[in-house]
Formats: C-alpha cells, sequence, structure tokens
C-alpha cells in the first residue's frame, strides 16, 4: 500500500514538489487540529459517476443518498475509461483518512453522495433541476464541477430554459430546513488568452452559488482559470506539471492506466488532476467541515465566514483593491482574479465556531432603466456612462450579492468593455474611488475549438445578466455609474445601450 499524503500539496505544501511555494495550500491540518472533519455533513457532487467501490472511497460513499439519471435509481452509474472526472473528484472531497491507503480528502469524514447527471442519455431540463434540490433537507453542500456553457469561447449563451436557476434558489431557500444548500461552482476553464470570463457563464455568476476560481502551486491563478467579478473564492486546482493527487478509476482506467512512469505508481490514483473542476471541491470540502463544527449556519452564513477567512494569495497582483464596508462590515480584499482569495481552511473553521448567524436575506430590490438608446461609438474612446441612484431609504442594507442584467446592441461583443463602479461612500458626489466591477473584457470571440471567430461575438448583450461579489459587505445606497466603451476596431458597427438593471441582494 502507498501513501499519497506527502503530495498532496493542495492540503499542506511543503514545496514537495519543483516549483511549489510552501504555504500555498488551503491549510487543512489547521482546520482538522480544530475537530473539524466534516461529520455529520452530506456533500453531493454533481458529476458523471464513481468508482464507488474505490478502497479510498467507499467507507464514505453513500448509494442510497446517489441518483443515477439515466435508470432513475438511487445509485451510481459504474464508470468506464471517458467518465473518470467524478472519481477525481470525489477523492479532493472526501477521501477516508488514516485507512491505509491512498490520500486524505478535505472533509475526510463527509457522506458522499453523487448524482449521475453528467454525460447521462436523457436528461431533462427537469433532471438539471432535480440535480439542485434532491434531498434538500439533507445535503449540506452541493459540488459542482460542471456546466452547461462551453469555456473557452468568450460568447453569452442564454439559458434556454430557467429550471436550473429555480432549483438553485429553491435549495437556497428551503433547504435544509430553512438554512440552505451551500451550492459551490467552478468558475471555467476558459481562461488561456484572457478569452472567456467566468461572468459569460449564467451558472457561475448566479446569486445562489460561490464560484471558485484555481491557483498553480505557487499561489497565483492558473493559466485556464477565468476572470470575473462574480468570483467568490480561489483554491489549488493545479496546472501543467503540477496537478492534485486523488483517487483515479481503479488500474488501467482513467487518467492514470499504470504507463506513465511520471504518475503516482498505484494505478487507482493519479497526480494530474487540474482545473476549476479540481479547485471548487476543494472549497465544497472546507464549507463541509465548517458545517461539521457549526451545523446550524445558514448558506450565507458559510458564504460570509469563507470570504472573511481567506487568505489575500499572490498579494503583489495588481488586482488587489479592498471594499468599502458599510457601517460596522469587515474590509474584504478582492481581486478578479481570486474573489476575496485562496480558501482557508484552518481560518475558517476558527472563524465558524463563534459565529453569529445573520439575519435573513430580504427580498432583492431592483432599479431599472428603460428606453436609453444611446450610441456606443465604436473605437473612438469615447465611454458611455449612465447611473442609477440608490435613495437614502436603502440606508442600514448590506449588500451581499449584486447581478446587473445590461440590453446592449452591438455587432461584436468581445470589442466592449463593460463596468459598474458603485459609489464612493466617502465621496457620495464622485464615482472615483467606489469599488469597480469589471463586468466584460475586451477578447477575441471563438470557436469551442479554438479559432477566431467574429461571428461567435454577433449575439449581443440584449439582455445578459452579470453577477458580482465585489460590493459585499457595501451599502447600496448613491449612485452606481454603469461604464460601457467599445475599445477595438473588430465588427466596425457603433452599439447601442438600450437599458440597464441593477439588483441587490442584502440584509
Ligand atoms: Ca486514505
Ligand atoms: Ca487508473
Ligand atoms: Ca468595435
Amino acid at each position: 500500500m502507498i501513501l499519497f499524503n506527502q503530495e498532496q500539496w493542495h492540503l499542506s505544501n511543503t514545496a514537495q514538489f519543483k516549483g511549489l511555494i510552501r504555504g500555498e495550500d488551503i491549510n487543512a491540518e489547521a482546520a482538522w487540529q480544530q475537530g473539524a472533519r466534516g461529520k455529520g455533513v452530506r456533500v453531493v457532487m454533481v458529476d458523471d459517476g464513481l468508482d464507488a467501490q474505490h478502497a479510498d472511497l467507499v467507507a464514505n460513499v453513500s448509494l442510497s443518498a446517489s441518483w443515477n439519471y439515466q435508470f432513475d435509481i438511487a445509485d451510481v452509474a459504474t464508470p468506464n475509461d471517458s467518465q473518470n472526472h467524478g472519481t477525481l473528484v470525489a477523492g479532493l472531497l472526501a477521501s477516508v483518512e488514516s485507512n491505509g491507503v491512498g490520500g486524505r480528502g478535505v472533509a475526510p469524514a463527509a457522506t458522499l453522495a453523487v448524482y449521475d447527471l453528467l454525460w447521462s442519455v436523457g436528461v431533462s431540463d427537469a433532471d438539471i433541476y432535480d440535480a439542485m434540490v434532491r434531498n434538500q433537507q439533507s445535503v449540506g453542500v452541493s459540488s459542482n464541477s460542471w456546466g452547461l456553457i462551453a469555456d473557452g469561447t468568450g460568447e453569452v449563451n442564454s439559458p434556454v430554459s430557467t429550471l436550473w436557476q429555480q432549483g438553485v434558489e429553491e435549495g437556497a431557500t428551503t433547504g435544509r430546513d430553512g438554512k440552505g444548500v451551500v451550492y459551490v461552482w467552478s468558475a471555467g476553464n476558459g481562461g488561456v488568452g484572457g478569452v472567456d470570463n467566468a461572468n459569460f457563464d449564467f451558472q457561475a455568476n448566479n446569486p445562489y452559488v460561490m464560484a471558485v476560481a484555481a491557483l498553480n502551486g505557487k499561489g497565483q491563478k492558473a493559466t485556464y482559470s477565468e476572470e470575473g467579478a462574480n468570483l467568490w473564492l480561489s483554491a489549488p486546482g493545479g496546472d501543467v506539471g503540477a496537478g492534485l493527487t486523488t483517487t483515479d478509476l481503479r488500474g488501467s482506467l482513467g487518467l492514470n492506466k499504470g504507463n506513465d512512469a511520471n504518475d503516482v505508481g498505484d494505478a487507482d490514483y493519479t497526480r494530474f488532476f487540474a482545473g476549476t473542476s479540481a479547485a471548487a471541491p476543494l472549497v465544497a470540502g472546507v464549507a463541509a467541515l465548517v458545517l461539521s463544527i457549526n451545523p446550524q449556519l445558514s448558506w450565507r452564513d458559510v458564504r460570509l465566514i469563507l470570504a472573511q477567512s481567506a487568505r489575500k494569495n499572490d498579494s503583489s497582483d495588481t488586482g488587489w483593491v479592498q471594499t468599502n464596508p458599510a457601517s460596522g462590515q469587515p474590509v474584504y480584499n478582492i481581486n478578479h482574479k481570486y474573489g476575496f482569495g485562496a480558501v482557508d481552511a484552518g481560518a475558517a473553521v476558527a472563524l465558524a465556531k463563534n459565529w453569529s448567524s445573520v439575519g435573513p436575506m430580504l427580498a432583492p430590490v431592483s432599479y431599472t432603466r428603460t428606453g436609453l438608446s444611446v450610441t456606443i461609438p465604436d473605437n473612438t474612446g469615447a465611454v458611455v456612462e449612465n447611473t442609477i441612484a440608490v435613495p437614502a431609504s436603502m440606508a442600514g442594507r448590506v449588500i451581499e450579492y449584486v447581478t446587473i442584467e445590461v440590453d446592449i446592441t452591438h455587432g461584436y461583443i468581445g470589442d466592449l468593455e463593460i463596468s459598474l463602479i458603485a459609489p464612493d461612500p466617502a465621496a457620495p458626489n464622485a464615482s472615483s474611488a467606489g469599488t469597480r466591477s469589471l463586468l466584460s473584457h475586451v477578447r477575441p470571440c471563438k470557436t469551442t475549438g479554438g479559432v477566431e471567430r467574429i461571428g461567435s461575438c454577433l449575439v449581443s448583450y440584449a439582455p445578459w445578466t452579470f453577477g458580482s461579489a465585489r460590493h459585499l459587505g457595501e451599502s447600496p445606497v448613491g449612485n452606481w455609474t454603469l461604464r460601457v466603451a467599445d475599445k477595438a476596431g473588430r465588427g466596425v458597427i457603433a452599439g447601442r445601450l438600450n437599458g440597464w438593471q441593477l439588483t441587490f441582494y442584502t440584509r
């Protein structure tokens, strides 16, 4: 038997491989030392099946709590060679510790269920909804390393059905006896060359999920990881040459077929899992640790704890700024590459122990501008601005998330830079120092094969809803400014801002 604890750098980075920097990990040991193991917490992973009899998983897997959407039975699909993803994710979440084999999951005593949705034949929108709400009274954390939108095109694609959105809202609102299911989502792997943005994905930018970006072994953005104002957290996701070590389909199936001298010697494991698919379950595991220490926490408490306890990784990066907190609220470090920073299990568990649950979420409040018809000149340097004044009657509210729906007609949206500027509480009549959310960046739109294609960006933002985590803890009161600029000459045609809507999710 071979133990891989020592090489799981995402848990404890001792610079055990070339190119790693000591300490760039999730600080798992500090959480475990406080007694947090994930015990009593059910974590559901929505994925493509699982090698449920794997020696390092079997003790934590609940088949009766799982669901196979192909056959509609409480079971897990028997994986084949093209369905190895779930087994990789599962090991990061909840590999059994101290069992003499393999490695450890972040939450090594959590109960693990898999909703076998991906690649299943005959999956419907109703199944996708079901995967968000099934057994919602018993599910603590829902770990999602998948998406309905292809990564890496720079396009936006509106959902054809709203059932998925209904599912996460319902699970967060009524799940777990009203405390809510904690939804964790991979931010996306389309970040190479700055093409994709996590905000071009209606799942990763939904108010009821936490989007997770990926770090390399130096604590910096993995090459593929997507940036976005909607990012909540970051976690190790590995990169070329330094993947994460986890369970693999046994024997010659999966990533490790037993014939790669660079992989681990036991073909039931691999050291080459990388992606935001790997980062998301690490955060889901930390959420399970937090809930095992304090089961009364709501989904919003967990999010606030993870944000406040996150570590400012890659601290010399110029993208770090601080929020302008409402009265009595903490200051958060934020970065479009990292959200609130690298998840810190030890700090999160410590904070969770004495956390006072925040009050209920108030009904979202929207402000809308319609019928604007403002011309966006083509690549002239001009910036179009429009402002929404949020009245003092909103004083006392504390922002937890903001969505921004824009209605923009344009010939090539890859040319557009779109930002939201929050009020500056120190200077109510000037917006220059308010927190900025970059919603859309200038990029080439591509085919899923990576070929630049003007036609891919012909779908206007008409409408498109962006999300921002970056105003957490701020007050909504004051002038919010939308800035739109066409900053490149592709597509030639001038565009038009028709309207926009700002929605505040607050307590
Ligand atoms: Ca083990
Ligand atoms: Ca294998
Ligand atoms: Ca243009």
